[in-house]
């Protein structure tokens, strides 16, 4: 569907001033007040492309340059950014409940929350009288690779809390997939197949369980098994599981499509945290990927839960799993945009350490020892937790005890691992505020890393904010790289928590204005529609099903200001379904459905439909109303229902 389908002329062409502006910025670079970044001479004059242009600042009417895809962590959700204004755009419900949308509440959501469940945990939700969890805690949202650079197709998330994966359609922003992972415990570390595309979403399971997990023993570790998960991004169901020893953290695979690298901590194998603590080292585990596919196509395979698993423990000394040993307890995992390196964070460690995606060809063929795939061990500060790069060469590693973004360089840190003690890879120290995380800068993730802008997603703004109570919001702040020096240039409140997030370039992301009608998310209703003899965006109807006398379908359909119908009657005790199509194609015409006094809410697109259903229990008459301003006359966009006793 266009862009502008339905009326060809958007407010915004009309209005055309930001558009041509926007154009002039982009082609002749000319900064002004427009955030053009790229080391270009700011209105201000500062003289050279040493100096950071430093203009975070995006006017009113004008486009910010860049997407950022936000964690919105224990709140469930993600958010989308605006960058370098650092405006929040949107909110894109995942695995929380969300009043505005409906989410959580529509037969549609419900649907995508709780079809990816495990049988066991369907059953467990149904006797608490849930159909899915209320609530998530997402962590890493990644967007899907064709060939190393990011395609627009997808955004994947993890929820540490109840052990899922989703996945966002970027062409809607809304969450289509949610799927929960048997056999593992907490979904943690989440990264993305880059090449030769997305075909896989790697998933660690951060808490080793007893395999089978029945009840029968908590304390012999030996039971305890750690599970690495790839799933298959189309169909969004799991590929294969390897087990693994030790407590898996973050991940990230290489642009060549044969490894992934996962930071382990507790190599102990403990189950209290100080017998996980106890060693000076732990490791980085990495995937042989052909290596596991042959194994899976050849049935070498336990089936474990439906799902075909490997034994990648440090004891079997398979083929699918080598395990280079580090510091203890690393935590970022980061692979290097040039496609060369990994670097693996310390955390209780000052260093990172890097290995050479290279080197495992040998490694896996035994001609080199572990050892031999490190080439970089630089000392950075105390905490280093994650770490991205600019595509020049350097890497800004967030440094969490210390508050700082360290700024170092990648040949400099091979050199001096070498035996050359002249060279400091470390170009700069920036504090941040306070306590920092994970960083990323604009398009790091990915082939095509651009070194303008970095954020810093710092877990404590204490000071940095008016006063709102003991519950302060998480700061993130931006950071312009594109010049020598690393700049300050914002601080961003957000509530919690942004573990992780990333930045896109927005001519890689294309999302429509308008739904399609015929999008698979309504085929369902359509399919219902059709069995009822009506069809959607046509029907007012109130129809009593065939089989199930209680039930009700009241099909309608909204149009500014008024929905097509503007009462109904049902019995008392009746399950009633209220289906809604908005039939405006108009930009930025959402209209809702909410009914007082009946837990019932939904947000309808311009062209999309909807649905809800509730027992009509409230005898009376029951006003709807859309809750979405609309037009002039939106606070009349009424109508009632009648509950016969
Ligand atoms: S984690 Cu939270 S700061 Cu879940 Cu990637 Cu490192
Ligand atoms: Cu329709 Cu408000």
């Amino acid at each position: 569907m266009s862009e502008k389908h339905g009326q060809g002329v958007t407010r915004r062409d009309l209005l055309g001033t930001g558009i041509k502006v926007a154009t002039i910025g982009g082609l002749a670079g000319v900064a002004g007040r427009v955030a053009v970044g790229g080391g270009v001479v700011t209105a201000a004059g500062l003289p050279g492309a040493a100096q950071a242009s430093g203009n975070a600042d995006v006017p009113p009417g004008q486009l910010d340059e860049y997407y950022g895809f936000w964690s919105g962590g224990h709140s469930g959700e993600v958010r989308v950014l605006g960058l370098p204004s650092m405006r929040e755009l949107m909110r894109i419900p995942v695995f929380n409940r969300e009043s505005a949308s409906g989410w959580g509440l529509t037969n549609e959501s419900k649907k995508i929350l709780s079809e990816g469940l495990t049988p066991e945990t369907k059953e467990y939700l149904k006797k608490q009288g849930m159909v899915t969890f209320d609530h998530g805690d997402t962590h890493h949202p990644r967007m899907s690779y064709t060939d190393g650079a990011y395609d627009g197709r997808y955004v994947f998330i993890n929820d540490k809390a109840n052990t899922r994966i989703a996945r966002i359609r970027c062409d809607i922003m809304k969450t289509d997939k949610v799927l929960e992972i048997p056999n593992a415990h907490a979904i943690h570390g989440l990264r993305l197949q880059r090449f030769p595309k997305t075909g896989y979403v790697f998933c660690n399971s951060e808490m080793r369980i007893p395999l089978p997990n029945d009840g029968t023993n908590m304390n012999d570790p030996k039971k305890y098994v750690g599970m690495f998960s790839a799933v298959d991004a189309d169909t969004m169901k799991v590929a294969w599981q390897v087990m693994v020893s030790g407590n898996l953290d973050n991940n990230d695979s290489d642009y060549h499509g044969k490894y992934v690298a996962a930071t382990c901590y507790n190599s102990e194998e403990g189950v209290t945290t100080a017998e996980m603590t106890g060693s000076p080292t732990d490791h980085a585990v990495f995937f042989n990927i052909k290596e596991i596919e042959a194994a899976v196509k050849a049935g070498k395979v336990k089936t474990i839960s439906g799902v075909p698993v490997v034994d990648g423990r440090k004891e079997a000394k398979s083929q699918f799993t080598r395990y280079i040993p580090v510091a203890n307890s690393p935590h970022g995992c980061n692979a290097t945009p040039d496609g060369k390196y990994v670097v693996l964070n310390g955390k209780l460690s000052p260093t990172v350490t890097v290995v050479e995606w290279a080197k495992l060809d040998d490694l896996f063929a035994g001609k080199i020892a572990e050892k031999d795939c490190i080439v970089a061990n630089p000392e950075l500060g105390l905490g280093p937790l994650h770490t991205t790069f600019d595509g020049r060469g350097n890497c800004y590693t967030s440094v969490f005890l210390d508050s700082q973004i360290v700024k170092w360089n990648m040949a400099d840190a091979i050199k001096q691992y070498s035996g050359d003690k002249s060279v400091n890879p470390v170009r700069q120290k920036l504090d941040v505020h306070y306590q920092v995380g994970h960083t990323n800068a604009s398009m790091a993730e990915s082939k095509e890393a651009d070194g303008k802008w970095l954020v810093a997603l710092c877990k404590f703004s204490k000071d940095r904010f008016l006063n709102v109570g003991p519950l302060k919001p998480e700061n993130d702040q931006l950071i312009d790289i594109s010049g020598d020096e690393m700049k300050l240039v914002h601080d961003g409140p957000t509530f919690a928590e942004p573990h992780d997030a990333i930045i896109v370039h927005k001519s890689k992301v294309n999302p429509v204005e308008i739904y399609n009608p015929n999008d698979p998310l309504f085929a369902d209703l359509h399919a219902q529609a059709k069995k009822d003899g009506v069809e959607l965006g046509k029907a007012s109807v109130v129809i009593r099903d065939k089989k199930d006398s209680k039930k009700v379908r009241v099909y309608m359909f909204s149009q500014a200001p008024a929905f097509s119908m503007t009462d109904f009657t049902v019995k008392k005790g009746d399950e009633v379904t209220v289906i809604v199509t908005n039939i405006d194609d108009i930009v930025d015409l959402t209209h809702g459905f909410t009914m007082v006094g009946h837990n019932v809410c939904m947000e309808v697109g311009p062209q999309a439909s909807a649905s809800i259903t509730f027992k009509a229990d409230r005898v009376g008459v029951q006003y709807y109303y859309c809750q979405w301003f609309c037009h002039a006359l939106h606070m009349e966009m009424q109508g009632r229902m009648l509950v016969e006793a």
